[in-house]
């Protein structure tokens, strides 16, 4: 039996991935850090809440990493932790910059301190491609970050690949682009978008709030993800993949698609907010995942229209169930 350790266990990707591994009969264990409220509710979600261990640790303390990669004793580590909201990465930039960055290198200083056999992913990301250098972004794209939070991932994208080819770790980086779920936070354009129209269309809500809706985003399901995710991990060598559906959309298609599936006119409800405008904005990106399909053998499963239905069933039956007040507060709304 394998065991797998994930920092980040209890965000989106997190969960999958948790569910995922579970599936393949891993292991599952997972850093924890303290908070004062409980945020397992993705896991409890999936139903998977008890069948991992979880342990207490934060990724900007360094001992409490090595003590509990020490006691986990993985195979395999997922650096999923981060501060991976773009838009609070100009409010918040020196933690930004100490979690999604500083944090790649603290994981990779564990693995090195504890056995550096361990084989590590790092969760980079498209927006490392910021203001495209190419029209489709590849694994060859140079890059050019446009906030904190992209150039926080690209240190922990290039400590990645220093440490492969300096201490020949066996260290992965996945440049994934956008991926979304119904276990999305509410402040991810999507999430935010499909739990207002579950609102709307349940009358407690008139009008949904958006910044640039012109912007351009490849959006895939983060359930297809989490396999290319591990896949990176069961190679003879370690290697960058970027994973992306290869379809581009506007944040404009995309509500029109939430709003079209609820039998709702998204124009009669969304305002433009300039100050939800953000001070360095990622206008357009758009992934090439042929090197994933052809060395992985993974490609997207789930279109954009079925990612954005699922996501507006799932909250309308979290609406519902607030409305009947039986699940308050226990599914991410
Ligand atoms: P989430 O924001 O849902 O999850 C982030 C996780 O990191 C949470 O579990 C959070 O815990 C944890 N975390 C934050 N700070 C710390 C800390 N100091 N110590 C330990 N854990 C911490 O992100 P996703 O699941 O969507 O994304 C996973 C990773 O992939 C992230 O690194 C993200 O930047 C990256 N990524 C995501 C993409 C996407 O489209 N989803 C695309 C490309 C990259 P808590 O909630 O308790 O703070
Ligand atoms: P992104 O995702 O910044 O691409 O980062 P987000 O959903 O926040 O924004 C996508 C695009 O939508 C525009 N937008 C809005 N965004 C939000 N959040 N709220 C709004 O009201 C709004 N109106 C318009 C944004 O300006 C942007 O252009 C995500 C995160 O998961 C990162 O962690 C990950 O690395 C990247 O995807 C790939």
């Amino acid at each position: 039996m394998k065991t797998a350790f994930i920092t980040g266990v209890s965000g989106q990707d997190g969960a999958y991935l948790s569910k995922f591994l579970l599936e393949k009969g891993y292991r599952v264990t997972g850093l924890l850090p303290r908070r004062s409220t409980t945020s397992l509710w993705r896991l409890a979600y999936l139903g998977i809440e008890d069948e991992i261990e979880l342990i207490d640790g934060d990724l900007l303390d360094l001992p409490s990493l090595i003590r509990t990669i020490k006691q986990a004793r993985p195979d395999e580590v997922y650096n999923l932790a981060a501060q991976s909201f773009v838009g609070t990465s100009w409010q918040q930039p020196i933690t930004t910059a100490k979690v999604t960055g500083m944090g790649v290198l603290h994981v990779l200083e564990a693995i090195r301190a504890t056995d550096p056999g361990i084989k590590f992913y790092q969760a980079s990301s498209s927006e490392m491609f910021g203001l495209v250098q190419q029209p489709i972004q590849s694994e060859e794209t140079p890059f050019y970050p446009r906030s904190p939070y992209g150039v926080s991932k690209l240190f922990g994208h290039w400590m990645t690949k220093n440490y492969r080819e300096s201490h020949q770790l066996y260290a992965c980086s996945g440049i994934l682009f956008n991926h979304e779920s119904p276990l999305r936070g509410l402040e991810f354009v999507t999430r935010k978008v499909t739990d207002a129209v579950a609102r709307i269309a349940a009358g407690q809500k008139h009008e949904l709030r958006l910044g640039n809706i012109d912007a351009v985003r490849d959006w895939g399901y983060a359930g297809d993800y989490v396999e290319a995710i591990w896949l990176m991990l069961q190679q003879t060598d370690p290697d960058d993949y970027v994973i992306a559906t290869g379809r581009s959309t506007t944040v404009r298609e995309m509500c029109k698609v939430a709003f079209n599936h609820a039998g709702l006119n998204y124009e009669d409800y969304v305002v433009i907010d300039p100050t939800l405008y953000r001070p360095a904005e990622v206008d357009i990106l758009l992934g090439n995942p042929a090197k994933a399909k052809e060395k992985l053998g993974w490609e997207a499963k789930t279109t954009l229209e079925q990612l954005i239905g699922m996501m507006v069933e799932a909250d309308m039956k979290r609406v519902g169930c607030e409305v009947a007040n039986k699940c308050k507060g226990s599914l991410g709304s």
